[in-house]
């Protein structure tokens, strides 16, 4: 990955099968909130990614940014090695329909289906429902502000969390 940890990753889950049910225990439900912000495929448009990163920062969760040109392997892989409550992909190359359903196959396949997965940039209208059949929470398209995108993080995370408050 090409940069920014805001704290070192956790070797062991990547030796490890990820934990049956991680997330729902009381220790995980108190855990500061971890966001995997990535940039799939060939795309360089990478300020909406930087403003989505840092306004969860600024909201008191763990960032970990990717860089860009990720493959959605290195994507899962990242995902699972971080342990990361949220995947949120940015991408305005029009390449969406290709990689965002291989980047939630990756996930599936490492057994990451509690992960949130939140799509940015970029994505025609048409092109939504495909994205959440494949198992996208939500896409956020330009102009979209960042209150409303941390306050629904907080919400599914807390939702897959098991904590219904
Ligand atoms: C700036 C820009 C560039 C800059 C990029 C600089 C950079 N480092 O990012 C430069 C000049 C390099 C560039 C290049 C190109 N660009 Co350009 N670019 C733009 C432009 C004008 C603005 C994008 C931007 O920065 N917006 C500001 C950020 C903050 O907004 P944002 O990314 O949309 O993010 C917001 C939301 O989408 C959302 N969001 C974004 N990501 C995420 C992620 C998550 C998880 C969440 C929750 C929310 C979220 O939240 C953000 C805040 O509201 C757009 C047009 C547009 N209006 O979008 C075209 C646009 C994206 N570019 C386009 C094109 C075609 C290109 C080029 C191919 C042009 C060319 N022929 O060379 C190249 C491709 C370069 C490459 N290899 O990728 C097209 C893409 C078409 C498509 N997807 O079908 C667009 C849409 C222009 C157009 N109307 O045709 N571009």
């Amino acid at each position: 990955m090409e940069q920014v940890h805001t704290e070192s990753p956790r070797e062991d889950a990547a030796r490890q099968p990820r934990r049956q049910g991680a997330g729902h225990g009381t220790a995980d439900r108190r855990r500061a909130i971890r966001v995997l912000v990535a940039k799939p495929g060939m795309d360089r448009h990478d300020r909406g990614a930087k403003v989505i990163a840092r306004a969860y920062r600024d909201a008191g969760m763990e960032v970990i940014y990717t860089g860009l040109h990720q493959s959605p392997a290195q994507i899962a892989r990242a995902a699972l090695e971080e342990d990361v409550d949220v995947v949120a992909l940015s991408i305005l190359s029009g390449a969406h329909n290709t990689v965002i359903p291989r980047v939630c196959k990756e996930l599936r396949d490492l057994g990451l289906e509690d992960v949130v997965v939140l799509v940015g940039g970029v994505i025609p209208a048409e092109d939504v429902p495909g994205l959440l059949a494949a198992g996208v929470s939500r896409v956020f398209g330009p102009g979209s502000n960042t209150d409303d995108i941390v306050a629904y993080t907080r919400e599914q995370v807390r939702l897959r969390r098991g904590d219904l408050v």
